[in-house]
């Protein structure tokens, strides 16, 4: 039988009333101790631990279940956008001489090769067009070219590199720098961009050479390469010291 209001007394019905505020109070109370409790946490890389615990745990999840041969969308160049958003300038310092710019690769301690542009644009060219995504909550659809990492890889022989699980990338000043997982480096549309729109990148959209990796966020595409280097622990990152996730995956 469905339950009418007929059958509730007047004074079960006050006990409901009083006893369904009480529970009520009890969860604003649990909030706001729940919410004091969060705010004495300690801080790591910028963000409150249990918080950082949380990010950690879903990084795991989701490097656990990247799938390498899923591609990221991509559109006829028609729909690429002929003026770039310019966003992030950090590392982007003028003191900066592109003629005697060299790609440091550093192997292994005392193993380190310098590679001019000329030697990269040698290698297989492969354009990407997706949408660019930045966690500021803006997008676009834009056009690159560049280097399949995973060509770079073969060519400059870094199987033992690819084995440990990061790749860490820094701007020549070292006042950028990402850490990435080498599953998403060497996922087919990961590039060593030098190219935007067909033409030369400009000088502050990361000339001579950039990342383009549409697996992650904007923050992880670092602008004007220096130095590329490899480990097992996660190289230090510009946004994660920051307070922002490591991972950055889309
Ligand atoms: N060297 C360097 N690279 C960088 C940044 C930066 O501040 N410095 N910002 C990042 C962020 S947050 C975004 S969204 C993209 C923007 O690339 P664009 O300027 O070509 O649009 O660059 C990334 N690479
Ligand atoms: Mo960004």
């Amino acid at each position: 039988m469905i339950a009418t209001e007929k059958d509730i007394t007047p004074a079960q019905w006050k006990r409901r009333s009083v006893l369904s505020f009480a529970v009520f109070i009890l969860f604003l109370l649990l909030c706001f101790a729940g919410w004091n409790w969060l705010k004495k946490q300690p801080t790591e890389a910028g963000a409150i631990k249990p918080l950082r615990t949380v990010l950690n745990t879903n990084e795991n999840i989701f490097y656990s279940l990247f799938n390498p041969g899923r591609l990221a969308q991509t559109y006829p160049k028609q729909f690429a956008v002929p003026r770039v958003r310019v966003n992030g300038d950090a590392g982007l310092g003028t003191d900066f001489d592109a003629s005697t710019w060299r790609l440091k690769l550093i192997k292994a301690p005392g193993d380190t090769l310098f590679i001019s542009l000329d030697e990269i644009k040698k290698l297989p060219k492969t354009d990407v067009i997706f949408d660019f995504k930045c966690i500021e909550g803006w997008s676009q659809v834009t056009h690159w070219s560049g280097v399949k990492f995973s060509d770079f890889v073969k060519h400059y022989g870094l199987d033992a590199q690819m084995a440990l699980r990061f790749t860490g990338m820094e701007t020549p000043d070292g006042e950028y720098y990402v850490g990435l997982d080498n599953k998403s480096m060497l996922q087919p549309q990961t590039i060593l961009c030098y190219e935007m729109n067909g033409a030369a990148l400009p000088l502050n959209q990361g000339f001579p050479l950039r990342l383009i990796i549409p697996v992650k966020y904007g923050v992880k595409h670092l602008k004007r390469i220096g130095t590329i280097a490899f480990s097992d622990d996660r190289p230090r990152d510009y946004w994660y010291e920051r307070g922002y996730d490591y991972y950055c995956g889309l």
